[in-house]
């Protein structure tokens, strides 16, 4: 559960929830469906709060460039439509969540939930001025969004035990380097 109290400046950001990276998908996040309950527990105190829920999604087309069947770095994954790209089933997200997609251009990868992406404008609309970050994978697109929020002026905080990292020694490396950017690390 939330140890802070959220208040409506708030938002609170899902990153890539996503089946392919939870145990039994493409890409999968060892413990990744873990993130799950304790994501619950940060969504029920945002809407207590009344503080924004956003939820973003790897979104990627079937011949996606950053597949290694295009040369790129990843298997496949999370390719529209497909239920291995489903936020996980057991993610209590709200009706008037706002979903961010990503990744959906062919040519091109985002790894970062502000990278090309309406969300810094959404944010700015509502007055949300501090950020809870969590979901996965820790190193990769949660370390890209915490990174860009904090250059984009938010307090920023990443909740660490809602993140899991595709690869231990790099998940420790991230949260260092979250903290080193001014990230706030939440235990
Ligand atoms: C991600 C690798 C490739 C992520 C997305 O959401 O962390 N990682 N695409
Ligand atoms: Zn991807």
């Amino acid at each position: 559960m939330a140890e802070v109290r959220l208040v409506p400046k708030d938002a609170l950001i899902l990153v890539d929830v996503q089946n392919d990276f939870c145990p039994g998908g493409k890409l999968a996040v060892v413990g990744g469906d873990e993130v799950v309950p304790v994501l619950n527990g940060w969504i029920r105190a945002a809407r207590e709060a009344g503080a924004m829920i956003v939820a973003s999604r790897d979104w990627h087309p079937a011949d996606h460039s950053s597949f290694r069947e295009q040369g790129g770095p990843w298997p496949s994954h999370c390719v529209q439509g497909t239920p291995g790209a489903d936020f996980h089933p057991g993610l209590e997200l709200p009706e008037d969540v706002l979903v961010v997609s990503k990744g959906d251009r062919q040519e091109l990868d985002q790894y970062s939930d502000f990278e090309q992406t309406p969300l810094a404008g959404a944010l700015r609309d509502k007055g949300v001025t501090r950020l809870f970050i969590g979901g996965l994978a820790q190193d990769v697109c949660v370390r890209a969004t915490v990174l860009d929020a904090v250059r984009h002026g938010f307090e920023t905080h990443v909740i660490s035990n809602g993140s899991k990292p595709l690869n231990d020694v790099s998940g420790k490396q991230a949260l260092e380097d979250m903290r080193l950017a001014g990230a706030v690390v939440e235990q």
